[in-house]
């Protein structure tokens, strides 16, 4: 059985491309998704790619992941920085979690320099724009079959 991968997308990533400011690049939500799935085909991974603007509907994938997904990539986006809840559902999960992020988030406001997200995961990617999510995949892609000891 392949494994699945829930890569979930918080606020606002359904905008990108779309930004006046050019932060997350010119490729289109759609785009990054038909990307990332290509990458997942490669990898014989199974991804299930999700975007919602609300924090309980996150909460909500995440609990479900505990029981569908193997892993998750998650870009929690502006909730990275608040969001006690989605901490909690990531911590009651047992796979690689990887946080990942279009811009690097460290050379931007120091409101983006602490994500909650962060205490849960396994690995970050930042800065890479749709690359780093392909790189996300392909680190859980090896995590999973070859968990370290
Ligand atoms: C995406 C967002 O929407 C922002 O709120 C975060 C993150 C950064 C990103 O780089 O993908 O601060």
């Amino acid at each position: 059985m392949p494994h699945t991968v829930y890569f979930l997308n918080g606020p606002n990533a359904n905008l990108y491309g779309l930004g006046k400011d050019g932060t997350y690049g010119s490729a289109s939500f759609t785009s990054i998704e038909a990307r990332c799935q290509g990458h997942a085909a490669e990898l014989g991974l199974t991804l299930d790619f999700r975007q919602s603007n609300h924090e309980g509907v996150l909460v909500d994938w995440i609990q479900e992941a505990r029981l569908n997904a193997d892993a998750i990539v998650i870009n929690a986006a502006g909730l990275s920085y608040s969001s006690v809840p989605i901490l909690d559902a990531l911590l009651a999960f047992d796979g690689p979690i990887i946080e990942a992020h279009m811009s690097n988030i460290w050379k931007r406001e120091s409101f983006r320099h602490h994500s909650y997200v962060s205490k849960a995961a396994t690995g970050v990617v930042a800065g890479l724009g749709a690359l780093g999510y392909q790189l996300a995949l392909t680190a859980v892609a090896e995590l999973l079959a070859e968990p370290p000891q």
